[in-house]
């Protein structure tokens, strides 16, 4: 969506029946540049095909001169939205506005007026809120004392910080005396989020609605490292703190929503079908100097409904069913049994721009290869372990936007290892031979996937395009995300590849393959 430098997706909404996607765009280069960001906005029907509108918010004001950056929206109990933003001041400090829409008839909302009393929330010499990390205001919420609260992140030295503030009449905000949820160590909190979801069922509950039988996800993005962790837990509504429940961590130890590239995302209950959406950046894997050559660089993924697996101990992620609608020429392969060393091709799809859902069941376990109790970290395992390492239960899974000669391919599969107690799935998206240009940033992704290979089938769902591989793996308990670039498909101009693997020595029997050509979305 949209060309030159864009990024984190701000107050994503539905009004009046059209959703809304704001989101931090340079409208004077391809890359992020201090002063000059500005909010981009698009509009849709559908979350598939968008409509560019006009820049909605923009430096204007001394309490954003330097940037308008990331945001939330909240809807009035009358239906009307409010933005709350980080603005830049003419002093480089990070403060927080406020803008409403300058016409509630006005489905699009194409303008936006900042309020008079900016900035509402600013570090002063009395609250020692650090001026340079005080930014991205969640979504508010209002309380049965009919007040209103919001977070802020934030850091205090290296601890993460969210900050709670709350006001009567969304304009005078006044600090809370504690702190909404920190933690030591992690580094300055950019884009937090707070949302209920519930534990029964996958439908969304919005922020506002107080239910019994909810729990609470507290999710930040971590500058150190550019990722996105959650933590499920509990909202004390009187103490007005947020509490992870045991077990589940802060930090990068902590879960996350894509174990490849997704960063600064936001969530959004959608009113027209009870559901809670996820948005999320993704960014260049390419070089800086390439980005400017082409013009631009960022994306949005795919919107994701995003829920709480029946476990209760994480979330559960799966794209949009509107998706769905680009599906074209579906192919089918009957049940198979993939030999060791396999490797078979979906023939019939356009591969370069496709979804394809794969199924596979392992019956003989008897040769799994033992997991190391010292193999604790997904990724490293999967950066040891790539693709064109053969072991006993996997490698295999898919080989996507592959030339014909194998020279280049994105390879996303599971290895299933024999732990302590239980047989551990692990999935990786081994980017390592994706490209012959070696300026690009090729890391292998992976994370530990908790299903029960024993019982369960082992699914994988990737989307395809062009340069983005988002995989969702038992059906969405693991996601990650790659930017890759063929050269094959630019250089000679040749069609790509879709192939099922199998590196291991066992056999693995695919139970279900279903794939499909995507139709291009409207997007400008
Ligand atoms: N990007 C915005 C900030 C946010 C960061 C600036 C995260 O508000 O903290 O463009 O990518």
């Amino acid at each position: 969506m949209g060309l030159m430098g864009h990024s984190d997706p701000n107050g994503p909404m539905i009004y009046k029946g059209i959703y809304h996607l704001f989101y931090q765009y340079n409208p004077k280069g391809a890359v992020w540049m201090w002063g000059s960001i500005v909010w981009a906005h698009s509009t849709s029907t559908d979350l598939v095909n968008w409509t560019p509108q006009s820049v909605a918010i923009y430096p204007s004001q001394p309490s954003d001169s330097n940037g308008t950056w990331s945001g939330s929206a909240t809807i009035f109990p009358d239906g009307t939205p409010a933005m709350l933003f980080t603005g830049v001041n003419t002093l480089g400090q990070q403060v927080q506005n406020l803008a409403m829409p300058k016409n509630t008839c006005d489905p699009y909302l194409l303008e936006w007026v900042k309020s008079p009393s900016n900035p509402v929330m600013a570090p002063t010499r009395e609250n020692h809120i650090n001026a340079s990390s005080f930014r991205d205001p969640t979504t508010a919420w209002l309380c049965a004392d009919g007040r209103w609260k919001v977070v802020i992140g934030s850091k205090i030295n290296r601890k993460g910080v969210a900050y709670l503030y709350t006001s009567e009449d969304f304009v005078h905000w006044i600090e809370a005396q504690n702190l909404f949820h920190s933690a030591e160590d992690t580094g300055m909190w950019e884009c937090v989020d707070f949302f209920p979801v519930s534990v029964n069922s996958s439908v969304g509950v919005d922020l506002q609605m107080l239910r019994s039988n909810i729990k609470y996800v507290f999710k930040a993005s971590l500058d150190d490292t550019k990722h996105d962790y959650y933590t499920v837990g509990e909202y004390d509504h009187v103490k007005n703190v947020y509490t992870p429940d045991e077990g589940s961590v802060d930090g990068d130890s902590g879960l996350r929503y894509d174990y490849g590239k997704f960063y600064a995302s936001k969530t959004f209950f959608d009113s027209a079908r009870n559901r809670r959406i996820l948005w999320g950046w993704v960014n260049e894997s390419s070089s800086v100097t390439a980005d400017i050559k082409k013009g631009w660089s960022g994306i949005q993924a795919i919107p994701r409904t995003i829920w709480l697996d029946k476990s209760g101990k994480q979330l559960v992620q799966w794209p949009i069913q509107e998706i769905e609608k680009l599906r074209t020429n579906a192919v089918r392969l009957p049940g198979k049994i993939l030999k060791k060393g396999s490797v078979l091709e979906v023939p019939g799809v356009t591969a370069a721009q496709a979804d394809v859902e794969i199924t596979f069941n392992v019956s003989d376990f008897s040769t799994g290869e033992v997991l190391d109790p010292s193999w604790t970290n997904p990724q490293l395992l999967c950066c040891q372990k790539g693709a064109s390492v053969k072991g006993s239960l996997g490698p295999f899974g898919l080989l996507v936007l592959a030339s014909e000669s194998l020279q280049e391919y994105t390879a996303v599969f599971f290895r299933i290892f024999k732990g302590k107690n239980k047989y551990v799935v692990l999935m990786c998206s081994d980017q390592s031979r994706s490209s012959l240009n070696p300026d690009n940033d090729k890391t292998t992704y992976g994370a530990f996937v908790d299903v029960d290979p024993v019982h369960e089938q082992l699914s994988l769902r990737s989307l395809i395009d062009h340069s983005v591989v988002e995989s969702f793996g038992g059906q969405g308990k693991s996601c990650m995300t790659a930017r890759v670039y063929p050269t094959f498909t630019v250089k000679e101009d040749a069609p790509a590849h879709l192939y099922v693997f199998n590196n291991g020595s066992e056999s693995v029997t695919i139970t279900r393959l279903s794939a499909w050509s995507m139709k291009k979305a409207k997007i400008n």
